[in-house]
């Protein structure tokens, strides 16, 4: 799984999700002094912050959850020296191009010992891989692992364990340098097989799904593609220049670039699957899979950067069917990142989805400090549709300009796919809160 930190950090993002607690906290109180107190709660605002402070602590007190923690920077004694070196687009013309989304980072234990190693992705320079050497310390393995790649614009990584032997092979996406597949051969060291696994795609690759969508023991892949954002000059290190402005790319049909899946046929071999098994075109960073219905088949959901995410539904391990409109009544129009977990233990998975590019106009920019409570409800109301028109939303009714959160009803996991008429109101997915 990849996580596009250098984005989400360069965005605030992380930060916007870490201070959700404490913005609902706040909201509180400005409500109070808007004259509306959130009901069930005194109207004074130190009695009811005090109150909260009580249930929450009250709250705490019964969870298992691991909390009160602290980080503490020790890169420089971990020995870590890696640095992510950007494109020029990125690091000295801040250009708005999809390079801007940085890169990823994979963790596994390589080479068996029992201690998480990790792998770092870079645009430029090569990507590092760092042994763990316990109490906090590492070493950089790359060489003798062969896993450098010092000649490609690289953007995430995964591993997945490909061949069931019982070591983590690495999977490498690239901008127009071919997609990369390391088999693990234990030790810390690795061989390419891309090309003779199948999997040498060349195009605008980004986020990685290894999951086995026909339960058939073997991990397949799904490798999303963002479109076609570069164009035939090179810069420095050798990288293909972005075009003029990226961030339109959806509004021209000859940009787009089709997402691939893999079906693992086993002896470390992959088969692209046609369209008929999954379609999916759009400028997509990440995606990532829960069985939403609960028919033993893993359903995938797709994000967009520009416009409309998509969830598929599998159909029996045999190919995957669109039913965005029917499970998800909105979706948020520019999203980055996503998870399925069960916020609220019933059993059920849900989903959290973080979107950016709804929070790029330029008077959105010019007017927000930062996220603050509220913010991510006004996006929609105030800036967006200003400064945006609908031919470049491509219809925005459907859409939610900001994070999203997704309680999944009950019933939704029942074996027969609920139908239209079954569904409540706003669909099969109820959203808590466009946060
Ligand atoms: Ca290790
Ligand atoms: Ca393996
Ligand atoms: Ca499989
Ligand atoms: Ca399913």
């Amino acid at each position: 799984m990849m996580i596009l930190m250098n984005k989400m950090i360069r965005t605030g993002l992380v930060a916007r999700c870490l201070l959700l607690p404490i913005a609902a906290l706040a909201l509180t109180a400005r409500g109070a002094a808007n004259d509306s107190p959130v009901a069930g709660l005194p109207s004074d605002p130190a009695t009811r912050l005090a109150l909260r402070q009580r249930q929450q602590l009250q709250a705490a007190a019964v969870q298992n959850a691991f909390h009160d923690f602290r980080f503490t920077d020790r890169t420089a004694e971990s020995g870590i020296t890696f640095r992510s070196r950007a494109v020029d687009d990125v690091g000295k013309h801040n250009k708005p191009i999809q390079y801007d989304h940085g890169t990823g980072i994979a963790v596994a234990d390589v080479d068996g010992d029992g201690l998480p190693d990790v792998y770092f992705v870079s645009q430029l320079g090569g990507n590092e891989l760092w042994r763990n050497l316990g109490n906090g310390k590492f070493e950089n393995i790359t060489d003798s692992a062969g896993v450098g790649l010092k000649d490609k614009i690289c953007v995430a990584a995964a591993f997945a364990d490909i061949d069931n032997d019982g070591d983590a092979d690495l999977f490498v996406t690239t901008v127009r340098g071919g997609n990369v597949l390391f088999e693990n051969q234990g030790g810390g060291r690795f061989k390419e097989i891309s090309h003779e696994a199948g999997v040498d795609y060349v195009g605008h690759s980004s986020g990685i799904v290894f999951f086995d969508f026909d339960n058939d023991g073997l991990l397949d892949l799904f490798v999303c593609n963002v479109g076609k954002y570069t164009t035939e000059r090179r810069g420095a290190g050798g990288y293909y220049i972005g075009i003029t402005n990226g961030f339109y790319g959806h509004l021209r049909p000859e940009l787009s670039e089709r997402s691939l899946l893999y079906k693992n046929l086993g002896n470390r071999k992959f088969r692209e699957m046609p369209p008929e098994v999954l379609n999916h075109a759009a400028w997509s960073g990440e995606a990532s899979f829960a069985d939403v219905n609960g028919d033993g088949f893993p359903d995938l959901y797709v994000l967009n950067m520009q416009g409309d995410d998509h969830f598929y539904l599998n159909q029996g391990g045999q190919k995957f069917v669109d039913k965005t409109d029917e499970y998800f009544p909105k979706t948020p129009w520019g999203a980055m990142g996503l998870k399925f977990f069960d916020f609220n233990n019933d059993g059920r998975l849900d989903l959290f989805i973080t979107d950016m590019h709804s929070d790029m106009t330029t008077l959105q920019i010019s007017t927000q400090a930062g996220p603050r409570p509220g913010s991510e409800k006004v996006k929609s109301e105030k800036f967006c549709k200003v400064e945006w028109t609908e031919a470049y939303l491509q219809g925005s009714s459907n859409n939610i300009f900001g994070n999203a959160l997704w309680k999944t009803l009950a019933g939704t996991s029942s074996p027969k796919s609920p139908t239209r008429r079954e569904r409540k109101p706003g669909g099969l997915g109820a959203p808590v809160s466009a946060i």
